[in-house]
């Protein structure tokens, strides 16, 4: 498993490669014409536009029920789009019934992480903010593969400026591992204050591959207990977002000698860009994009890989 960045000159040379098991375009127009699912997001780098790729082994792709998907024995990269106007609720569920679906029947049971956005996520939806109808339809998707011991993946959600609801996840035939935050209540047990239905995922989770642990961190936010911190200040907001990640990785045991791969950062104002960035969080191959987190008094949001010294396995 390998996360890089590559710049739009980069295109044809990555839709010939066999080894993707997705990609991620942020501010590209041109069409994508690789065999390896491709997610066409409407987010926008705060810079050139960029793909993202996610590549394993050999990777066989298929599309079926409208998801394209590709699998390498180890990971399965899963991405469907579907149209975004209204009843939030009833494409969430779709979306993630779909992948689901996929998924398991592939033999991929355990959701390991999910990105989801659609535009207008503040807007309201029969009375209901369209994060929290977003948040009802993935709980109603979720529920009866809890049940049967499938897990909540780790997750970003964030609010795009057009297109459709785009919902990629990797997926594995092992559980990961759900990291909690001490400083932060689980985002599935919020009060219902935040909407009727908590958002179903975990802060981050911790997989055994390649002879490292690799720790998938969601979304973070200035989010203490359960409350939005420093409404206004974002460099008070950027410091909670951090002090969360280090809290996370401090949590999770990947050793001294742990390496951060790569960082997202979504940010509502273009001008945040400049905020400084503490170690070590500041040294990875990053990416940052123009998006709307899912509170609307949030500014930024940060989103990480970090992996464990490649000593072999510790568990
Ligand atoms: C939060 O911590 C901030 O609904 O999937 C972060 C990551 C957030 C994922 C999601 C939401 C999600 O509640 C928002």
């Amino acid at each position: 498993m390998r996360i890089s960045y590559y710049p739009l000159d980069r295109r044809e040379e990555l839709e010939g490669r066999g080894d993707i098991l997705g990609v991620v375009g942020y501010g590209i127009e041109a069409a994508w014409r690789g065999r390896a699912p491709y997610v066409a997001t409407a987010l926008a780098p705060m810079g050139p536009p960029m793909y993202e790729v996610i590549a394993g082994g050999p990777a066989i792709s298929v599309i079926r029920e409208g998801v394209h998907y590709a699998h390498d024995g180890e990971w399965l990269f899963a991405s469907v789009a579907l149209a975004a106007r209204d009843a939030m609720a009833s494409v969430a569920a779709e979306a993630y019934g779909r992948i689901l679906r996929v998924a398991e029947g592939e033999g991929y049971g355990y959701l390991i992480r999910a990105w989801q956005y659609f535009p207008d996520i503040h807007a309201t939806d029969e009375g209901l903010e369209r994060y929290r109808q977003f948040n009802r339809g993935r709980h109603r998707a979720l529920e009866a593969y809890l049940a049967r011991g499938g897990l909540r993946p780790a997750a970003t959600c964030i609010g795009a400026p057009r297109g459709d609801l785009t919902l990629h996840v990797l997926a594995r035939r092992v559980p990961g591992i759900a990291i909690e935050n001490p400083r932060q209540v689980s985002a599935y047990r919020y009060p219902d204050i935040y909407g009727p239905r908590p958002p179903d995922f975990v802060r981050a989770m911790k997989v055994a591959s390649a002879g490292r642990e690799w720790l998938w961190i969601s979304g973070t936010a200035a989010i203490v207990g359960h409350e939005s911190q420093a409404p206004g200040d974002r460099e008070a907001q950027a410091r909670e977002t951090f002090a969360n990640l280090d809290a996370l990785v401090a949590c999770a045991g990947l050793g001294a000698d742990r390496q951060v791969l790569a960082v997202k950062a979504y940010m509502r104002d273009p001008d945040d860009a400049r905020l400084s960035w503490p170690r070590p969080w500041r040294t990875a191959p990053a990416l940052t994009l123009r998006g709307d987190i899912c509170r609307s008094e949030l500014a930024l949001e940060i989103e990480a890989v970090v992996a464990g010294g490649a000593r072999g396995e510790r568990r």
